[in-house]
């Protein structure tokens, strides 16, 4: 008789999927540590069993055989050679140690990459670090994406988290500027079901306008309005002169929420609105219909998110979007433009932190202002090619490929070897840390804890959740704060953001971060005050409901001064930076007809910036390569077909894909997504090939945001050529620029 073997004991444990803004819940089967099937979490508050095929698919980096399960130490002839946890922290310890002796920790840099913000204890650990080595080197992917917005919100309201976020559920007309939330489900807000979320705007008699240069997948679903790459400024700027030209600025609000409304109405006074039509490629005429029916909308809001956060007056136009919300009444007002209710206060805690700030400092090489106190990852690699005090010679790399979604990814690959240590936290060998002195293999969301303190803050269903591990580590991967400590350990500093908890830390008293965390939360207005309230939250109590607690059914109105951190309760209008940045946008060269056409990028859902090209899964099926999208009638200029491979040209390099025609694209803007052209241990995705777009783009300060520092992606100048028969197949042109 043959023995029957036993069904293995499966178990639902319910997560918190940290790959995007949207945090879905997620509930995963598992058998033991094997992942045995992720579904999307019906219970969870926000997501509502929503999914993408990135969330179910995690499972495969449990798997991966190209996974860096155990640290690698570089060897001479460039490969790597997996060592003990010892090996590789004693060595890392005493070399940091060296340098900080000799050079100050000034000199060490630190790089908090995307996927830290769903790891609260490697960010809580970075930002202690930073403030422990008192280096101003702390770089992070804020710069590439978002310090305009935390700029803008200094400037307004007083501190950079204070983020207004349209009121999805309850508003009548949505204006998006610059996103695909069909595809990337959100940034800087947090919406379960964002296509239905959309869609039930206009199923209850609202509109939804799309401004895009792109017919987007967003876009096709509704009204769309084509826009000239990096015109934003234009637009929002006519649009507010428009508002007062006409009497259709509340005046009644302006006086009631802000201070400098008269400011306002003169910085944009001067427009040439026949130059707007021109620049932004609207006719004037929608221009003046759009602000008609925003102004006119019992509840509107204007959306605007990475496209109209990576180009040259990125700063200028957030603080237009924010501007034109209150100008038309629609801040803090149900419908409108509206505040968060995050588990945290981070608000009041970066407040009281003092994290919050502008322009308190200047970078050392190029002199622009730190933003919350970062430095702009394009100043980078001058940063490491600079001698002097302060030279950045050592970096520690969380979760960051840099040297692929980075501006200047050729400069960047070419600077980070000329560091005298590079430690890079990763799961992959990639492009970044191929160049690493030692990888040292990080866990997944699936194999940690899990508590959304960044997204919760945008969420247009207010709730709180803390989830455990679904599974032990794989191999000796470690937790990314884990590993950040035991450096700091080793080189005898406290991550603490507080001198008084660096000083705690000395006597021997240290609070991890999942303590740090929940003490927070256990003070915070969603929390039990230590046994005060009852009712309130601590981990404890989260834990046992993992999938998620709502909050509050909707966002609260009516209450703009808890989130005006301004003496005087007002949003601040009246910005002499802006005026600058106001000149600085009408005296722009038009474009030179060497590089006729503008570039933008393109989200595409199985991929995440520059990392989930390893799963075969999301990279299977004909439409799973990197390819430039390109009106038709650009194309015949060029003669090009479908198909065809390309070089595509701009003042900073070039890179070799192949197009496809679409007349989705606006004529004279052509489209490709970043993020691939890989390099490193990651096979499934160099085998994908594709071109780094980050190569076609450049890091001087005045080729970007000059404000804020924040990276320019979008609006890139560029040609397109076909490649010629007898250079097909070549090897991607090198970097143009020196
Ligand atoms: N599937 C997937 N989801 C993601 C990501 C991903 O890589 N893949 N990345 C995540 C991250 S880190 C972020 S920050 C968010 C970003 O979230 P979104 O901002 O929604 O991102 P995109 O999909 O890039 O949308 C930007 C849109 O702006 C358009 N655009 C480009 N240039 C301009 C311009 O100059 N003006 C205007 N008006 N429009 C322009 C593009 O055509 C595009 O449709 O997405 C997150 N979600
Ligand atoms: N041209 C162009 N460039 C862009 C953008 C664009 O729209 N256009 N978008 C920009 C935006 S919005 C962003 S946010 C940046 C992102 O840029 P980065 O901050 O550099 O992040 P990613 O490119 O997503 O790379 C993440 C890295 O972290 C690793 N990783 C994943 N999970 C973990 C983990 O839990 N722990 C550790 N230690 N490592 C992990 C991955 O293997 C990968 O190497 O890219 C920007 N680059
Ligand atoms: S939408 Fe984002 S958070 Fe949700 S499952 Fe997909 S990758 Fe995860
Ligand atoms: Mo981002």
């Amino acid at each position: 008789m043959s023995a029957v073997t036993p069904l293995p004991t499966t178990q639902d444990k319910p997560v918190m999927c940290g790959i995007c803004e949207a945090s879905c819940g997620l509930v995963v089967t598992v058998a033991g540590d094997e992942v045995i099937k992720i579904r999307g979490d019906k219970d969870h508050p926000n997501s509502q069993g929503f999914t993408c095929p990135k969330g179910v698919s995690f499972g495969y980096f449990l798997k991966d055989p190209d996974r860096v399960t155990q640290p690698l130490q570089r060897q001479p002839d460039g490969s790597f050679k997996p060592v003990s946890w010892d090996v590789a922290l004693d060595d890392i310890g005493q070399r940091l140690g060296a340098i900080k002796q000799a050079h100050g920790g000034e000199s060490i840099g630190l790089y908090l990459g995307n996927p830290c913000a769903w790891n609260y204890g490697a960010f809580l650990s970075l930002m202690g670090m930073a403030a422990a080595l008192k280096t101003k080197h702390y770089y992070t992917a804020g710069s590439v994406d978002i310090n305009n917005y935390w700029v803008v919100s200094q400037l307004l309201y007083g501190n950079f988290l204070v983020n207004p976020i349209p009121d999805v559920h309850r508003t009548q007309f949505l204006v998006v500027l610059g996103a695909n939330p069909v595809v990337s489900h959100g940034s800087m807000l947090t919406v379960g079901r964002m296509k239905e979320s959309l869609q039930a705007i206009t199923a209850r008699g609202g509109r939804v306008v799309v401004i895009d240069p792109r017919r987007s997948e967003t876009a096709e679903l509704f009204e769309h309005l084509p826009i000239r790459p990096d015109s934003d400024a234009w637009l929002v700027g006519a649009m507010l002169k428009i508002l007062f030209d006409e009497g259709l600025a509340r005046q009644d609000v302006l006086a009631r929420q802000a201070s400098g409304g008269e400011a306002l109405a003169a910085l944009v006074n001067g427009l040439d609105l026949a130059r707007a039509e021109r620049e932004t490629g609207i006719p004037l005429e929608a221009i003046r219909r759009l602000t008609h029916d925003f102004a006119a909308s019992p509840s509107a809001a204007l959306y605007g998110r990475t496209g109209a956060s990576m180009g040259q007056f990125a700063t200028l136009t957030k603080y237009l979007i924010d501007a034109f919300n209150l100008a038309t009444g629609n801040l803090d007002r149900e419908g409108g433009s509206v505040f968060g209710l995050p588990m945290l206060d981070t608000e009041q805690i970066t407040h009281l932190f003092g994290i919050s700030g502008f322009d308190r400092w200047r970078t050392r090489v190029d002199g622009l202002p730190e933003v919350a106190g970062s430095s702009p990852v394009v100043s980078l690699p001058r940063e490491i090619e600079t001698p002097g005090k302060g030279q950045l010679r050592a970096m520690v790399i969380c979760s960051g490929n840099i040297a692929s979604s980075g501006p200047a990814a050729h400069k960047i690959d070419a600077a980070l070897p000329k560091l005298d240590l590079l430690v890079s936290l990763d799961l992959f060998v990639t492009e970044t840390s191929r160049h690493a002195h030692y990888i040292l293999p990080a866990t997944t969301w699936l194999e940690r804890d899990g508590f959304p303190i960044f997204t919760t803050g945008h969420s247009a269903v207010p709730y709180a959740q803390w989830s455990e591990a679904a599974v032990k580590p794989r191999g000796e991967c470690r937790d990314d704060g884990w590993i950040l400590d035991q450096i700091c350990r080793r080189i005898g500093i406290v991550p603490a953001p507080l001198a008084v908890s660096q000083w705690l830390g000395k006597l021997g008293i240290r609070i991890p971060p999942r303590l740090m965390a929940d003490l927070l939360l256990r003070a915070g207005p969603a929390g039990d005050w230590f046994g005060l309230r009852p009712k309130g939250l601590s981990r404890k109590k989260l834990a046992a409901r993992p999938s998620g607690v709502a909050l509050a059914d909707r966002l609260p109105t009516g209450v703009l001064r808890k989130h005006l951190f301004h003496g005087d309760k007002r949003v601040h209008l009246d910005q002499p930076l802006m005026r600058s940045e106001m000149a600085r946008l009408q005296a722009r060269a038009a474009a030179t007809p060497d590089f006729p056409l503008r570039l933008i990028g393109l989200r595409e859902v199985p991929s995440h910036n520059s990392w989930m090209h390893n799963v075969p899964k999301l990279m299977a099926g004909q439409h799973r390569t990197c390819v430039l999208r390109m009106h038709p009638q650009d194309a015949a200029v060029e003669q090009l077909r479908d198909g065809d491979e390309v070089d595509i040209t701009s003042r900073h390099g070039q890179v070799r894909v192949a197009v496809r025609l679409s007349d989705e694209m606006m004529p004279g803007s052509v489209a490709l997504p970043h993020g691939w052209g890989h390099a490193g241990g990651w096979q499934v995705a160099v085998a994908a090939g594709g071109g780094r777009y980050n190569q076609l783009t450049g890091n001087a300060p005045e080729d970007n945001d000059l404000v804020s520092g924040n990276a320019v992606f979008s609006g890139i100048a560029v040609r397109v050529q076909r490649v010629q028969a007898a250079q097909v197949g070549e090897p991607e042109a090198a970097s143009l620029a020196a």
